[in-house]
């Protein structure tokens, strides 16, 4: 694949210019009573309305300049297209961090072209950093913290000294077993973390923050930018073994640190109860 490819730098163009105007509306949109409300009435409709506005937002751009275009959005956002291009878009991944206040929430924002990722944006408003990658140009990231720069993962550590992140579902049965399966492996790994935000833990994957990630019950609108951002910086990713990543297990990880955690995560079942 031709990363130059003409279509995919129009494509990635659009991308970025819709997740900062979407983080934009989210950061500067957010209610600054939603922690407190949080512990009251119903916060949860508030954070509907953010998400739902910005997922029209970014969908209205987009349709804008490309009006053949298909969506594929977590807030309902589904049309066919004809063009061959779908947007895979999660407008506010991170929900629970955005309502008490919490900095790791962003935008994922990825195009498929007949069924396969090309582009995939994730900003990170509070973090002051964006990610992106054009499939088979690599990845990139602009960011106060760490400036402009090419992705790529870190080397491997032994299992015992990688930090993995994770996340837990919302459902209790599924919890507790997630539960069960984070206390087998703490004591094989360095350390456990959980930011709230697939998006982002995908990102820090590929930045080398993180030696690797796992999550059960995810969605393709939370996956979709991350993963290609995450292999496009050298990272491997997959689901079950043999599988992609998808709704059973998606999993992220530095080779070397990817197939062991497959391994442990089918020897514990995690994507069972
Ligand atoms: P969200 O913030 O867009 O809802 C954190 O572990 C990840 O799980 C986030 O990507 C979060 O996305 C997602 N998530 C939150 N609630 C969920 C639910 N009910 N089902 C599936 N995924 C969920
Ligand atoms: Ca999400
Ligand atoms: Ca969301
Ligand atoms: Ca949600």
């Amino acid at each position: 694949t031709d990363p130059t490819d003409p279509l995919h730098q129009e494509l990635l163009a659009l991308a970025q210019e819709a997740a900062r105007r979407a983080g934009a509306l989210l950061r500067d949109g957010r209610p600054a009573d939603l922690a407190v409300a949080a512990t009251k009435s119903s916060p949860i409709d508030v954070v509907t309305e953010m998400d739902i506005a910005a997922e029209k937002l970014i969908t209205d751009l987009i349709s804008e300049h490309r009006p053949d275009d298909g969506f594929l959005g977590e807030e309902g956002a589904s049309t066919e297209g004809t063009s061959g291009i779908r947007w895979v878009i999660d407008p506010l991944d991170g929900t629970v961090n955005y309502l008490y206040g919490l900095p790791t929430w962003s935008v994922s924002i990825a195009a498929e072209q007949d069924g396969d990722t090309v582009v995939g944006v994730v900003a990170a408003p509070m973090r002051g950093e964006t990610f992106h990658a054009v499939r088979g140009g690599g990845a990139r990231a602009t960011g106060a913290w760490e400036g402009e720069r090419e992705l790529a993962c870190r080397p491997a550590p032994p299992l015992a000294e990688a930090l993995v992140s994770t996340g837990f579902n919302y459902v209790s049965e599924v919890r507790s077993h997630q539960a069960e399966v984070a206390r087998k492996l703490i004591p094989l790994l360095r350390d456990i973390r959980r930011s709230g935000s697939a998006a982002v833990d995908l990102c820090d994957v590929a930045s080398g923050r993180l030696d690797g990630y796992f999550e059960r019950g995810l969605n393709a609108w939370d996956l979709a930018a991350g993963d290609l951002i995450a292999r496009e910086a050298g990272a491997l990713t997959g689901g079950r073994p043999g599988e992609r990543p998808g709704r059973d297990l998606a999993i992220a990880g530095t080779p070397g640190v990817f197939e062991p955690l497959q391994r442990l995560l089918e020897d514990f079942g995690a994507w069972h109860d």
